[in-house]
């Protein structure tokens, strides 16, 4: 259940242009004059600064820098994602309270947003440093109506997402490799994690992650990681402001994930390739059992990656490691 307050911010960012009467919020909040004046003394102390005028009513001036689930609401252009915005100082891993709220029956578009992780994580229990207030650690919760061997398409459909956003908004050149890292100048920006839950042939829920290095100097990574990692501020020379990343991000994926919906994952295919690292080359490949060198053929319509064996005979691979770094 939203709180009045929510309720409160909801009705002024709607309302962001113009003045809301005392009257008609009190209508929409069924509480008094008075009390929604207390609320809005809270909500200045908070950061907010809101103006109110007789006759006309209130709006809202300035929203906190801090970021908060309201915040990054505050102006967000999206239909259904980031309806629900869940915004935590630390956790643990977005993705670990993103599956309890999606078990708890959380809706489609939830999304989960934190300041910092302790046990940040990626594929195969390795571990995403996510340091504090340095980047994007956000994780969707998604009820998609596709079956689960499509649902390594959203990975790949998000890492389309990512370098959408950075090649239109941040004004690099993103390369995406396969699955699931956003690369600028060979080095690793972003990294997805898609997880689910199923039953043979249905999707009870997606729990797909993305952690984003923005403003991260390199003495914010630990040292292995200063040859292969990046953020958008060492590549931009820039300090970007996570708030506003996130909304184009949010409304970005609603879309691309819309089209997916409507027509297919052949557009994201396409898209994904034109910015897939290294396709067409020799790659060097490891899965758990073997490693070997062949060339990278594309990816399959199911988002698997299209190569061959050690023998030579085409194939897919739905889990491996490309040209890892030794
Ligand atoms: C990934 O895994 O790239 C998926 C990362 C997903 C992180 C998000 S943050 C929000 C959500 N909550 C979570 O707990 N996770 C998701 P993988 O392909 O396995 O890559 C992990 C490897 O990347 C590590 O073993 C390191 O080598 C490297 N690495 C770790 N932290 C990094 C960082 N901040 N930047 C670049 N590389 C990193």
């Amino acid at each position: 259940m939203q709180s009045t307050r929510n309720k409160l911010i909801d009705i002024l960012s709607n309302n962001s242009d113009t003045y809301i009467s005392g009257q008609a919020i009190s209508e929409q909040l069924q509480i008094s004059r008075s009390a929604i004046w207390k609320h809005m003394k809270e909500l200045e102390k908070d950061g907010y600064v809101i103006e109110g005028k007789s006759k006309r009513g209130y709006r809202i001036l300035e929203y906190p820098n801090k970021l908060s689930g309201n915040t990054i609401k505050w102006g967000l252009e999206t239909e259904w994602l980031g309806k629900e915005i869940i915004y935590k100082d630390t956790l643990k891993s977005t993705q670990i309270l993103a599956h309890e709220l999606a078990q708890g029956h959380a809706q489609h578009g939830t999304v989960v947003v934190a300041g910092e992780q302790t046990q940040g994580r990626g594929r195969m229990d390795h571990t995403w440093e996510s340091s504090k207030e340095k980047g994007i650690w956000m994780s969707f919760i998604l009820r998609p109506e596709i079956a689960p061997n499509q649902a390594p398409q959203l990975t790949l459909l998000a890492a389309t997402v990512l370098a959408e956003v950075l090649r239109r908004d941040v004004g690099v050149v993103p390369m995406i490799k396969w699955p699931n890292d956003l690369l600028i100048n060979r080095k690793k920006c972003a990294g997805i994690l898609t997880e689910m839950q199923a039953e043979q042939d249905q999707i009870w829920y997606v729990v797909l992650g993305m952690g984003i290095n923005v403003n991260h100097t390199l003495d914010d990574f630990p040292k292995d990681l200063h040859s292969r990692a990046t953020s958008l501020k060492l590549e931009t020379d820039k300090t970007w402001e996570i708030r506003d990343l996130i909304q184009k991000i949010l409304v970005t994926f609603e879309r691309t994930y819309n089209t997916y919906l409507d027509n297919g994952f052949s557009v994201i295919k396409e898209r994904w390739e034109k910015d897939g690292f290294r396709i067409g080359e020799q790659i060097k490949i490891k899965t758990l059992r073997d490693k070997w060198e062949a060339p990278f053929l594309g990816i399959a319509e199911d988002g698997a990656l299209q190569t061959k064996t050690p023998n030579g005979e085409e194939t897919k691979l739905y889990s491996a490691e490309i040209d890892w770094f030794s």
